[in-house]
């Protein structure tokens, strides 16, 4: 199966057209605003002196290439010479100080010009992958080519350095991405070398010992260096390290035909999203090394769950989608998108969470220890920026091309994979989609096409649905068959429910999350009070739903909070309060100031 691009797609309307409008209006100027303001585009003219202040940091091209990445997706809602101006200036700059070679980095090249590719752990290849990424999209969304074919030349030197003369002091990429991206520039080019250069690196990696970590900080997990990577059965290390290394896996699993490589990234995907994942689909237990740590290690309130880490998951689920229609990647890839990746960025699309936590206690963010040195909690309220601001434009850029997930084609079946309300151009015909999805479940499908079967996803988290035709269930999908020109309605009901997590899980014991379709609610301070772990709520719960600030409907129940008392112990009795309980969307927590945030509650 091959996914749709979403250059073919377009949001018509409901929740995503709402999200993406923001992404295109706010966001796009928001972070370039910021990054101008950090001098992360002026770095790009390599001006930077000795003495000077700003010195370009050495993955500032990563995030500039992942703002042009983004901005150029923007290009297909329509012209816009704000954003291409930016763009063509970046480029601009790009060609002038690439040297002789094809070579680009804004921080080696003015700091450390003799030092290139001596430093596996400085993020050369990383951004050189970002910078190909970048190339790539502005290439498909305006067909024009300098971008692409100064890539092209980087990266043939790349491939000279690394796989024909073998004299860089490492052999393969320390942040993983230029994988995925070489295969990116291999299907825009047609350039096999691309992909055999890819394939290498997927080939050698986890086996070199001058790939250990240069600077003597992290150990051989940190960048999935323990093992060659046909091996491995657990993700193991930084988290967004390891998935981007998973996606160029799965990648060059289906362009090789590699079935090792293919069982490598199924038993990853297993580890992490049975054993290692947040019910918001964040990924990373904790900050230190901002990695995988053990199976069922789910700690809440230090959650490092990086917002790229969630993009990350849904990017690998949506390649492993392609290898066959089964419910659980879509199923995984719509729980990120729901939930740990929209809660990086606040409604307004001005500001950001890099970690996001479950659960929030803002006082534990200035709690006295005994020393000056402050334990790690995440923050509690989104900013414009940061020192490392990757998460912004990968949240722009995933925002925009979002239509990527959607729907997906083989010889004789077309498969809708999420629902939105939206409309894709087929090879052979049309295809569009009225939904509110997520708001409710009743989905309008009208096709023409000369494909056989309509293949619908059954999401896992549904109970009860129902179409109006005969259909075959299959691995969470519904097939249908085709007459050429069809009118499909789907009814997905959508019963408020509660989800409790894996015994294994200490962190969340007696605890129970609340969920409405795929999307995962949590209690805020600001509607309900102090203490709000302390709130149950009813096991048989009754849930209106509430017009709502954040796009989908707020919740209301019955909670129960413990009586307040001055003593520190009492005896246990039945001593509660019923108190009206207001759940909203996770995703939108924090949007009106600092307070208490809790998903995992208590059940009465
Ligand atoms: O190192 C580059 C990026 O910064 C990583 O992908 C993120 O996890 C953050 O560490
Ligand atoms: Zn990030």
């Amino acid at each position: 199966m091959k996914n749709i691009d979403f250059s073919d797609v377009n949001i018509t309307g409901g929740f995503w057209k709402k999200r993406q409008e923001v992404n295109r209006e706010v966001t796009a100027h928001a972070v370039y605003e910021r990054f101008r303001e950090t001098h992360r585009f002026a770095a790009l003219a390599c001006t930077w002196k000795e003495g000077e202040p700003d010195m370009p940091h050495i993955f500032w091209d990563s995030d500039v290439a992942k703002w042009i990445e983004g901005a150029a997706y923007i290009l297909k809602d329509g012209e816009n010479q704000a954003l291409t101006d930016i763009i063509e200036d970046a480029v601009d700059k790009i060609l002038k100080n690439s040297d002789e070679n094809g070579y680009f980095n804004s921080h080696f090249l003015v700091t450390r010009q003799n030092e290139h590719f001596t430093h596996r752990g400085q993020h050369e290849l990383y951004c050189a992958g970002h910078l190909m990424e970048a190339a790539v999209a502005y290439y498909n969304m305006t067909g024009r080519d300098r971008f692409l074919k100064a890539m092209c030349r980087y990266a043939d030197y790349i491939e000279k350095v690394f796989k024909i003369e073998k004299s860089a002091a490492f052999t393969t990429p320390g942040h993983p991405e230029l994988e995925l991206a070489l295969m990116r520039l291999y299907r825009a080019t047609g350039e096999k070398r691309y992909a055999e250069l890819s394939k290498y690196f997927i080939d050698e990696h986890g086996k070199h010992e001058n790939d250990r970590e240069d600077d003597g900080l992290f150990n051989e997990y940190y960048n999935q260096d323990e093992m060659p990577l046909r091996d491995r059965k657990t993700a193991e290390g930084h988290c967004v390290r390891a998935l981007y290394l998973l996606c160029g896996m799965a990648d060059v699993a289906k362009e090789y035909g590699d079935g090792e490589l293919l069982a490598a990234c199924r038993r990853c995907f297993d580890n992490i999203t049975g054993k290692r994942m947040y019910i918001t689909g964040g990924v990373g237990s904790t900050c230190v090394g901002e990695a995988f740590t053990l199976d069922y290690d789910l700690p809440n309130r230090t959650a490092y769950a990086e917002t790229c880490a969630a993009i990350a998951l849904a990017l690998f689920s949506g390649r492993m989608l392609e290898f066959g229609a089964e419910g659980r990647y879509a199923d995984v890839l719509e729980r990120a998108l729901y939930n740990g990746i929209l809660s990086g960025v606040s409604m307004d699309g001005r500001s950001f969470f890099y970690e996001n936590p479950l659960e929030v206690d803002p006082a534990f963010n200035d709690r006295n220890t005994s020393t000056v040195q402050k334990e790690h909690f995440p923050i509690t309220q989104r900013v414009e920026v940061f020192d490392c601001s990757c998460c912004p434009p990968n949240i722009l850029r995933f925002l925009a091309s979002v239509g990527n997930f959607l729907y997906g084609v083989d010889e004789d079946t077309l498969y809708i994979h999420q629902y939105m309300d939206s409309e894709a151009v087929l090879e052979d015909g049309t295809l569009a989609v009225r939904t509110a999805y997520p708001a409710d479940g009743k989905i309008l499908i009208s096709c023409r096409t000369a494909k056989a079967r309509l293949a619908v996803r059954i999401p896992g988290w549904c109970e009860s649905f129902r179409l109006n035709r005969p259909y075959e269930l299959k691995n969470g999908y519904a097939y249908v068959t085709l007459t050429g020109e069809d009118e499909i309605e789907v009814d997905l009901e959508m019963p408020v429910r509660l989800v409790r997590a894996n015994r294994r899980v200490h962190e969340d014991a007696g605890r129970v999350a609340v969920m409405r379709g795929p999307v995962v609610y949590c209690a805020e301070g600001v509607d309900n009070g102090p203490d709000i772990r302390s709130i149950a709520v009813a096991g048989d719960g009754q849930f209106a739903l509430l017009d709502s600030e954040f796009l989908l409907p707020a919740l209301r129940t019955v909670g129960y909070r413990p009586k307040e008392t001055e003593e520190l112990y009492v005896k246990d009795s039945d001593d509660y309060e019923e108190i009206p309980l207001t759940l909203i969307p996770y995703y939108a927590f924090a949007n009106r100031g600092t307070t208490e945030m809790a998903l995992w509650l208590l059940k009465k």
